[in-house]
């Protein structure tokens, strides 16, 4: 258990940490404002090609966008998913919570709503998205989400070409094809000086969906989750395998139920190895004392993430081996 304040996220994003870390220091703010700030920090440096602009370009070449925030005070929650020419996600997600009374927005409409709350609208392309766009339609051997798997990725090596054939390629598993590099996301937790406890993801999702698709970050229980006088959780990895089990609610449930931190952590990820043994993905999970802990799996050298505590100068890098 550190001394409170704390923030956690996955990944090695110290930037991320720190910023938030700095914001949560300065009198007047709370834990959502030191959120926000941090996983903002992460959209504008573009972390690992996966948060924010410029990266994972779907079938049709646009990055979109995938966000939420939670306020375990409350249980209020803000998420947008699919949202298109607006680089501030989390910003957006923040203000679904607190100008409407909804939890999720989606794509164009969600663009629209974001330029009446301010938020500038802009193309989300850079040179490196439509590099990756064009190397995967001219020579396909990236997965390709409409095949709903290929067991042997040279069989479906490009040149890409929508085709209805691809929706009947049945029976295989899809997840076998992606790799860590397709997913990365931040999930972060905080917890202030007073137990409270906020959560929230921002991701461009998985590289060369089909168009609409949303991932897990955006929905709550799946992406993250916060719940006072219990703790938090955030999940990054496949979404479209992850969703289907709730990992962060089912983390904080085993928290509530009186499990550790790591217990938590590796018992939400059970279920979903089980039915899915290769899928690769990872949770943090945090309670409101300030113990922490992450659980992986399917990551050959385990999983990073990054957290900051009154205990600590900087942001600090803890790997955790997978189960
Ligand atoms: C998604 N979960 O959209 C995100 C991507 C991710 O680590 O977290 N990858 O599926």
């Amino acid at each position: 258990t550190c001394t409170l304040p704390l923030v956690i996220n996955t990944w090695n994003f110290n930037n991320a940490t720190n910023k938030a870390w700095t914001v949560l220091k300065q009198t007047g703010t709370t834990a959502m404002d030191a959120l926000v700030a941090g996983c903002t920090e992460c959209e504008r440096q573009q972390c690992d090609g996966t948060v924010g602009f410029g990266g994972s370009p779907d079938e049709s070449g646009e990055t979109t966008l995938d966000a939420m925030v939670m306020d375990g005070r409350t249980s209020d929650v803000g998420a947008v998913g699919d949202l298109r020419q607006v680089k501030n996600v989390i910003g957006v997600a923040r203000a679904v919570m607190e100008f409407t009374q909804h939890t999720i927005l989606v794509g164009k409409s969600a663009t629209k709503f974001a330029v009446e709350m301010g938020f500038t609208s802009e193309s989300l392309a850079t040179n490196r998205s439509v590099g990756i766009y064009k190397d995967w339609k001219n020579n396909s051997c990236q997965p390709n989400y409409r095949e709903n798997v290929s067991p042997d990725p040279k069989k479906y090596c490009g040149p890409y070409k929508p085709d209805k054939k691809y929706f009947k390629i049945q029976n295989s598993r899809r997840d076998k094809l992606i790799g860590r590099k397709n997913h990365d996301t931040i999930g972060m937790l905080v917890v202030d000086s007073d137990h409270n406890i906020v959560g929230g993801t921002s991701t461009n999702g998985a590289n060369h969906k089909v168009p609409g698709r949303v991932g897990d970050s955006p929905i709550v229980g799946a992406g993250a989750y916060a719940r006072n006088n219990v703790g938090g959780a955030a999940a990054t990895g496949d979404g479209d395998i992850m969703m289907r089990f709730l990992p962060s609610f089912h983390a904080v449930m085993l928290l509530e139920m009186g499990y550790t931190v790591e217990e938590a952590a590796s018992r939400s990820l059970k279920p979903i190895i089980k039915y899915y043994p290769d899928f690769t993905g990872a949770v943090i999970v945090a309670n409101v004392n300030g113990s922490y802990g992450a659980a992986c799996h399917g990551l050959s050298n385990g999983f990073p993430y990054s957290v900051r505590t009154s205990d600590m100068k900087e942001a600090t890098i803890i790997t955790v081996p997978c189960i």
